[in-house]
């Protein structure tokens, strides 16, 4: 596996330690997607506020590896920083789950207004014990169902359905509870598993749907939105505590910092990833969602084993305007 032995190569140090403080960060996604691009003007806040003693190389499009893979890789210091969603964080940090729960969230305004406040915070600050210090969330949309067969309206048309998901049991359990089979896989094995009919379908936003090019296969996205999850900008705690407390803080500002602009873009390509989308034939069906959100309401249960959780999913309800 590339992704393995280039891995191998930063934890032999002879790629990272070449200039100093020449930092690595690791996406899954490719060059130009929002969240490639909110962490390289990360890199582009750190290297000004530093005068170039701390600089960022960016590997995307998952060469390193999968998130899952790469996340541990970050754990023990191999790569300094790295972009991922919340998905493989939830089998490490129970309180990572509540952000993912599906329609926990009833508007973009409430999930940025409870991961940019104590919420949020706290989430991140939960990561420390398991290795990574939790920097800040970017947007990730809406994340909606799209397959190879047809529209999907109510639960019912999901019956037997084979649907890719992330390797999170809440994903696990979130697409069973629909009535259809949960295939967890790597975002980069999506595509042509689509293509030979391994699985029938899986679950995205519309920019890792048109990015990834499943759109070309899978010909019906119906808008379920069940899922608002945001992603999350981790570093290694390893690296972290290598630095001098000033440079935590340019460290932790910069990533901060980077986020409104991570926000413009992301809402920009949306709208791009859309218009691809549309222009190129696929059906797109709205959903009436109560029905989907009725269906997970024991999976929810299920999921929230701790008192902290189930304290902070009662602090994200009451944040809920009704507005939406
Ligand atoms: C994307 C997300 C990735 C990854 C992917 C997936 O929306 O940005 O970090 O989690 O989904 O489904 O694997």
């Amino acid at each position: 596996m590339l992704g393995a032995a280039a891995a191998g190569l930063l934890l032999s140090g002879c790629d990272r330690k070449l200039g100093p403080g020449r930092l690595t960060s690791v996406d899954t996604h490719p060059v130009g997607y929002p969240t490639v691009e909110g962490v390289r003007r990360f890199g582009e806040l750190l290297r000004q506020r530093t005068d170039g003693r701390l600089d960022l190389n960016i590997y995307a499009g998952g060469q390193l590896g999968n998130e899952r893979d790469t996340l541990e890789i970050t754990t023990f210091g191999g790569i300094d920083f790295n972009r991922v969603n919340l998905a493989p964080l939830n089998s490490i940090e129970p309180l990572t789950v509540v952000a993912a729960l599906p329609f926990i969230f009833e508007s973009t305004a409430h999930m940025r207004a409870v991961v940019d406040g104590p919420i949020g915070d706290a989430i991140l600050a939960s990561l420390e014990p398991h290795g990574l210090i939790g920097l800040c969330f970017y947007d990730s949309g809406a994340r909606s169902f799209y397959n190879t067969r047809g529209p999907i309206r109510t639960p019912e048309d999901m019956r037997g359905l084979k649907l890719r998901v992330p390797g999170s049991d809440l994903y696990i359990d979130m697409v069973r509870s629909l009535g259809a089979d949960a295939v967890p896989m790597p975002l980069d094995e999506v595509y042509q598993s689509l293509a030979q009919g391994v699985i029938d379908g899986a679950e995205n936003n519309w920019p890792s749907f048109e990015s990834g090019r499943h759109y070309e296969v899978a010909r019906y996205y119906s808008l379920t939105r069940h899922l608002l999850a945001p992603e999350v900008f981790v570093m290694s705690k390893v690296t972290w505590d290598g630095l001098p407390p000033e440079d935590r803080t340019v460290v932790m500002q910069a990533a901060r910092d980077s986020v409104p602009y991570m926000r413009e873009l992301w809402d920009t390509r949306v709208e791009q990833s859309r218009e691809t989308v549309l222009a190129s034939g696929v059906e797109v069906n709205e959903v009436d969602p109560a029905p989907f959100a009725e269906a997970m309401t024991g999976m929810w249960q299920a999921s929230l084993t701790t008192d902290a959780q189930r304290t902070l999913v009662d602090r994200i309800l009451a944040m809920r305007t009704g507005a939406s």
